[in-house]
C-alpha cells in the first residue's frame, strides 16, 4: 500500500469512526468558538497509529496532538468542522494531507454525512469518488460565490472587512464551518473561491492538492512558517486569483 492508497483508505475509515459519535461526542472548548470533542482525539490517534505502522520514518502533525515537521510530513485534521460535528450538523470531514519537502503532494478529504471521498495526488488529477473534478470556469467576481472561512484567530473587524470587500466586488458569500470542505467545493466547482485570513496547515493541506489538481490556483500557503503558524489562504481559478489576492490582501501571487 503506497502513501496515496493509505491516505484515501484512512480518510474513509477514520470518517466512519467519527460518524459513530456524530452529534453526541463529549465536547470541550479550546477557546472561544474553538470546539474539540473526545472523538477528535480518538480519530487522530487512529490515523497516527496507522501511518506510523506503515511509514514509521514520516513526520506527523495533527490538530489535537501537534508534532514536528519533516521532509515527509502528514498533516491531519481528524474532524474539520468540529463545531458542526458537535451539534449534529452534517457538514464536517476528515482531512489528511501529505507534504514532501514543503510541497503538498497528496490529499484525501472524507465527508461521512454524504459518503463522499475527495482525493488528489500531484499530477494525477482530483477526484470525487470515481468522478474527475474541475474548478468553476466563472471569471466574473460579480457572478462568483466565495466561501470566507472564519475563526477567532484574527480580529472580528478584519473578517467583517473581508466580507465587505467580497460583497462590494459583487460576490455571493458563504461560510459553512469546514475549511477543508470549503476547499473541496472549490475543486468540485461548487464555489468559485475559498478565502481565509488565517487557516492552519492541517485544515487545508489536503484541500490545496485537490484545488491545484482540479486546475485551480492557490497561494503559496507553505511559505515561511506556514506549517507551524498557518497563513492566509486563497483558492480559486486562475482568472479570479488576482482579484481574490487583492480582496484578501495577499501581497504577491506565487
Ligand atoms: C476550522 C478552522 C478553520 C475554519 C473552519 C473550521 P476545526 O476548525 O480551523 O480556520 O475556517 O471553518 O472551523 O473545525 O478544524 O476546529
Amino acid at each position: 500500500m503506497d502513501r496515496y492508497d493509505l491516505c484515501r483508505a484512512l480518510a474513509r475509515d477514520a470518517g466512519k469512526l467519527a460518524h459513530r459519535a456524530f452529534g453526541t461526542s463529549v465536547v470541550s472548548m479550546k477557546g472561544r468558538h474553538d470546539v474539540v470533542t473526545e472523538m477528535d482525539r480518538e480519530v487522530e490517534r487512529f490515523i497516527r497509529s496507522a501511518i506510523a505502522a506503515r511509514f514509521p520514518g514520516d513526520a506527523i502533525i495533527g490538530e489535537e496532538d501537534g508534532g514536528s515537521n519533516g521532509e515527509r510530513l502528514w498533516l491531519i485534521d481528524p474532524i474539520d468542522g468540529t463545531a458542526n460535528y458537535a451539534r449534529g450538523l452534517p457538514r464536517y470531514c476528515v482531512s489528511i494531507g501529505f507534504v514532501e519537502r514543503g510541497v503538498p503532494t497528496l490529499g484525501a478529504i472524507y465527508d461521512p454525512s454524504n459518503d463522499w471521498l475527495y482525493s488528489a495526488a500531484k499530477g494525477q488529477g482530483a477526484w470525487l469518488d470515481g468522478q474527475r473534478m474541475a474548478v468553476s470556469p466563472i471569471a466574473d467576481i460579480g457572478a462568483a460565490t466565495v466561501e470566507c472561512g472564519w475563526s477567532m484567530r484574527r480580529p472580528s473587524q478584519a473578517y467583517v472587512d473581508l466580507l465587505a470587500r467580497c460583497m462590494n466586488a459583487g460576490a455571493a458569500i458563504r461560510r459553512s464551518g469546514s475549511g477543508a470542505l470549503g476547499l473541496a467545493d472549490v475543486a468540485a466547482g461548487r464555489a468559485e473561491a475559498y478565502a481565509e485570513l488565517h487557516i492552519n496547515a492541517w485544515d487545508c493541506a489536503a484541500g490545496l492538492v485537490l484545488v491545484t489538481e482540479a486546475g485551480g490556483f492557490v497561494n503559496d500557503f507553505f511559505a515561511g512558517e506556514g506549517v507551524r503558524d498557518g497563513n492566509p489562504l486563497i483558492a480559486t481559478n486562475a482568472v479570479l486569483a488576482g482579484k481574490l489576492a487583492e480582496i484578501v490582501g495577499i501581497p504577491t501571487i506565487s
